[in-house]
């Protein structure tokens, strides 16, 4: 069996996150590196898709819902307005192959694309 990501262990509450939203399939909770004032992860709880394209092949639903989460939380969290960025594939910055949404809002600095 292949080795858990961080993110199931978040969701198995084996190390700590700052959960900000939670239902039965997904998961939300600030990044511990964050990229703009407001930072969150917008994850499935199933670790099954590695990234948003098996996400959106195999559960188009969820996916959905994980946009409407994001937007709740950008609601209520920040202005309303919201960027959403899925790394996809480690060229393109992805670290944790555990499909995830990262949710941004309010200005952003120098740094790199989350
Ligand atoms: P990506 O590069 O798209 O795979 O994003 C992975 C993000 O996960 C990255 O912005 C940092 C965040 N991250 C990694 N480990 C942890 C952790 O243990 N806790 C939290 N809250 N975030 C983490």
């Amino acid at each position: 069996m292949a080795e858990q990501t961080v993110f199931e262990k978040i969701v198995a509450r084996e190390i700590p996150a700052e959960i900000v939203l939670e239902n039965d399939r997904i998961i939300a909770f600030s990044d511990i590196h964050p990229q703009a004032p407001m930072h969150v992860l917008v994850v499935p709880k199933t670790a099954r898709y590695r990234d948003v394209v098996e996400l959106a092949a195999g559960d188009p639903e969820l996916l959905a819902e994980m946009v409407q989460m994001a937007q709740a939380i950008a609601r209520e969290r920040a202005a309303g307005d919201f960027r959403l960025v899925f790394n996809t594939g480690e060229l393109a910055g992805q670290t944790v192959f555990h499909a995830h949404a990262h949710v941004l809002a309010g200005s952003l600095g120098e740094g790199s694309l989350a």
